[in-house]
């Protein structure tokens, strides 16, 4: 085993309670073996070799809790057509929307799809983060999604990051089918298939007046409990549907987006455990104007959690950091709550607890930024001051 390696005269963002002073990390393979103040380093420490962080500030690597990285083609003509006054509902229901994207996917090959999912990824990682889920959903046929799941996967061993996979089958009802039959004859048996080979690590929903309803989600939900894996669902986005109250009752690890939440909503997700992911970007690419109910989360006590929702129709965005600004200027977020929402629960939201946190046995995946403070990372726009990202205790 290699000499444990010292971090010092560190700022450090737990993010959960603050260190006053200068920090220091030791780290031991990939694991933190200590974290705390400079002047309470325990005495085994004290003769390695130090690395001065020279006051920088040091965070848990970021964590992307949604995105539909892996997608065929782009809808930038969509967006063109909202500016002239389209909305994203009829765009969909004339045919556009998630459909297109999963013409231009099934069209796709795995090599492709890859390819165009890099630089999303590497976009991702040059902030910082090394966790990410990446969700199915553009495929809507057996092939196509478990085409999706292994490119997601083959990210996962192309770059030095942990890579989740969510099976998202039920995204939108393919073009011309009818929603009860596909859930029943494509969805679930392709989940089966895509669980046996070993491709799904969470399964997701979109329950929507323009995808699914609450019933048909339930089915997908008790096909996942069948498999013994954990559920999470796109739910009250642009309408209330009661996709939260259904996700509370399965112990959803998140529901995502949650604009049109309302307080006993909050009540349930509380008592359930569920993370509320907020994805900013959405909001703000869609111009909506119904805000996520914060204040019942916090009073409420909801984990918060933040993601980019990378995909090609709602939210073309692959920084975290601006997730973060947004959610501040957009949504009333403390940086401090857009930290956490980033890392500890942005953890939780992926059912994972070795990571989002600089505590003593968690992995050593840090982020290392040429800033001082928490706010100073939340308020630019558009600047990177990464200084260094240690993934499983190697900076790469
Ligand atoms: N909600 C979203 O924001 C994305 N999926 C979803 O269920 C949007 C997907 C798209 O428009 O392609
Ligand atoms: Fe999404």
């Amino acid at each position: 085993m290699p000499q444990p390696q010292l971090l010092t005269n560190a700022r450090l963002a737990m993010p959960v309670a603050p260190v006053d002073g200068r920090g220091a990390v030791v780290i031991g393979g990939d694991r933190i073996l200590w974290v705390g103040p400079e002047d309470a380093l325990p005495a085994d420490y004290t003769s390695l070799a130090r690395q001065d962080m020279e006051g920088r500030l040091i965070t848990p690597a970021l964590i992307d809790c949604h995105t539909h990285l892996v997608h065929g083609g782009n809808r930038a003509r969509e967006f063109e057509m909202r500016l002239e006054g389209a909305s994203y509902e009829d765009i969909a229901r004339a045919g556009g929307g998630i459909v297109s994207t999963v013409e231009a996917t099934r069209n796709a090959s795995g090599d492709d799809l890859l390819a165009q999912a890099l630089p999303r990824l590497d976009a991702l990682l040059a902030e910082g983060a090394t966790t990410i889920e990446v969700k199915s959903g553009y495929g809507l046929d057996r092939e196509t999604e478990l085409r999706m799941l292994r490119v997601a996967r083959a990210l996962g061993r192309a770059r030095p990051v942990r890579l989740r996979t969510t099976f998202l089958g039920a995204h939108a009802v393919p073009k011309g089918q009818d929603g009860d039959r596909y859930i029943d004859e494509i969805c679930i048996p392709t989940l089966q298939a895509a669980h046996d080979e070993g491709l799904v690590d969470a399964v997701d929903g979109f329950c929507e007046g323009i995808a699914f309803s609450p019933a048909q989600i339930a089915r997908v939900f008790d096909a996942a409990r069948r498999l013994d894996l954990p559920v999470k669902l796109h739910a009250e986005q642009l309408s209330h549907q009661g996709g939260c109250q259904l996700a509370a009752r399965y112990r959803a690890l998140s529901v995502d987006h949650v604009e049109y939440a309302t307080e006993a909503d909050a009540r349930a997700l509380a008592a359930a455990g569920t993370v509320a992911v907020l994805l900013p970007g959405a909001f703000y690419f869609l111009r909506e104007a119904q805000l996520p109910p914060i204040a019942a989360f916090r009073a409420h006590g909801v984990p918060m959690a933040l993601g980019t929702d990378c995909n090609p129709g709602s939210s073309p965005l692959t920084s975290l950091l601006l997730a973060m600004n947004m959610a501040c200027t957009l949504f009333r977020m403390t940086p401090d709550e857009a930290l956490r929402a980033v890392t500890i629960h942005a953890a939780r939201a992926l059912g994972l607890t070795d990571c989002g946190i600089l505590a003593a046995g968690k992995r050593a995946d840090l982020a290392v930024w040429n800033v001082e403070t928490v706010a100073e990372l939340a308020y630019r726009i558009g600047f990177n001051p990464l200084h260094a990202r240690i993934f499983g205790g190697r900076a790469c």
